[in-house]
């Protein structure tokens, strides 16, 4: 689809919200900020499935930004059959976030745009706070006075919330637990969820905090540390690499599958009344342990592979998450599917096929050794 991106995109985002009205009057119009990231691509996935209309805002890239919503996207060309549609805004550009609303008619927002590397925060705070924290509250004030202009008080906010707003606060964290960030993301995201709670008091707003504790899958971005770990795996069974360079093995996290964690952030939605929750496994692993499920499931070592780089360690770290989950558990009856070890295994199974991949376009000398796509 890449090809198309362009034009098709620009002119479908004006037409659109008429077309796809006219086309199917009753379908909810769910819109999404971050859709090209892991948990857009399966909450987007979700919401098809649902029979949504999904709308998603993607920002502008020099090279394009949508592989994880390729294999779901159809051309608006193709009346009637493009249910996900794909328009241009940014969360720094606050006349985009109203445009949208005022376009699309949204019965559902989910805000999980985000610069959401920890450790990248540390590099680039002022952007980082610019995105998470006042780009969610250029959203929410889109929101407010989009539903002040036309009366459409229906309209339901998510907003993607952090274990990492916990911080150094011990477990097991749950909606009462006090925050205490440890980086300009995590301070960020704690301003998000504040500014969240202000809307919904001040105004009314239906609009929720979703507390979500670390969750992975295939789709996660290569520099987060499980995804890092399970490309190395498979590139280092197939002989496309030999070390794997790491900081903090001592970390602890509450490790779940996102495409189980995208139901949550709908269930909130779906609700009476708006309210916040935590969304957790209730089971925390180190680094080290992750490490030993991922390398012995192919049956290699991982102390043999893995060196240590002080430059991974961040200068305020999160040493424990383990969520305490049991309010989404009973009002929402949301609970995980997927356990650890069967998370670690999904993630080395589909990068062992990725390395196989790769390793064909090596031979073939298309690529090398040391490129990743
Ligand atoms: P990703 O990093 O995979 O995706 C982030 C998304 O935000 C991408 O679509 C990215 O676009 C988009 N984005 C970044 N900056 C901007 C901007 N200025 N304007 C518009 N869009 C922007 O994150 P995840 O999918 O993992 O997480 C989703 C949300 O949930 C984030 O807010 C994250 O902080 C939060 N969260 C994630 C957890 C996790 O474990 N995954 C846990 C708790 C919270 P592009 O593709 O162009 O980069
Ligand atoms: P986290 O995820 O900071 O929890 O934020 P990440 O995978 O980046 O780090 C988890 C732990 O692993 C340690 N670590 C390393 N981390 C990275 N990225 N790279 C390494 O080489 C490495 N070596 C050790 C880290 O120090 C840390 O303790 C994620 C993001 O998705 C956030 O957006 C989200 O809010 C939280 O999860 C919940």
């Amino acid at each position: 689809m890449a090809s198309d991106t362009d034009a098709p995109r620009s002119e479908s985002a004006t037409a659109n919200g008429d077309a796809a009205a006219a086309e199917s009057p009753k379908r909810k119009v769910a819109l999404i900020t971050g859709i090209t990231g892991q948990d857009g691509s399966y909450l987007t996935e979700f919401l098809l499935d649902k029979g949504y209309d999904v709308h998603g805002l993607i920002r502008r890239s020099s090279n394009f930004n949508t592989q994880r919503i390729n294999h779901i996207y159809v051309d608006p060309h193709n009346a009637g059959k493009a249910r996900m549609r794909l328009h241009y805004a940014d969360l720094t550009d606050a006349s985009s976030l109203r445009r949208w609303l005022d376009d699309l008619l949204p019965d559902e927002v989910y805000n999980l745009a985000a610069q959401s590397h920890v450790a990248v925060s540390f590099e680039i705070p002022d952007y980082t706070a610019d995105v998470v924290a006042t780009g969610s509250l250029r959203l929410l004030e889109s929101l407010r006075s989009h539903i002040s202009a036309t009366g459409r008080t229906h309209v339901k906010y998510y907003q993607a919330g952090s274990s990492e707003m916990f911080g150094s606060t011990p477990p097991p964290q749950s909606e009462t637990t006090p925050f205490h960030p440890r980086s300009p993301y995590a301070a960020s995201k704690c301003a998000a969820h504040w500014y969240t709670v202000n809307y919904r008091e001040a105004y009314g707003i239906y609009a929720c905090n979703g507390i979500l504790f670390n969750h992975e899958s295939p789709r996660r971005g290569e520099n987060f540390v499980t995804r890092k770990i399970t490309r190395a795996v498979g590139r280092i069974k197939v002989g496309l690499q030999s070390k794997l360079f790491l900081g903090n093995l001592q970390a602890s996290r509450d490790w779940g599958f996102a495409g189980d964690y995208v139901e949550a952030m709908w269930m909130m939605l779906q609700q009476e009344k708006p309210d916040d929750y935590v969304v957790a496994t209730e089971e925390s692993h180190t680094v080290e342990e992750f490490l030993e499920v991922a390398f012995g499931y192919v049956g290699l070592k991982w102390k043999e592979h893995v060196v240590i780089d002080k430059r991974y360690f961040r200068p305020a770290e999160v040493d424990n998450l383990k969520g305490d989950s049991s309010k989404a558990r009973k009002v929402l009856g949301w609970k995980p599917k997927v356990g650890f070890e069967k998370l670690v295994k999904m993630m080395v199974d589909e990068d062992v096929e990725l390395a196989k991949r790769e390793k064909v376009l090596v031979d073939a000398g298309y690529m090398d050794a040391q490129q990743q796509p």
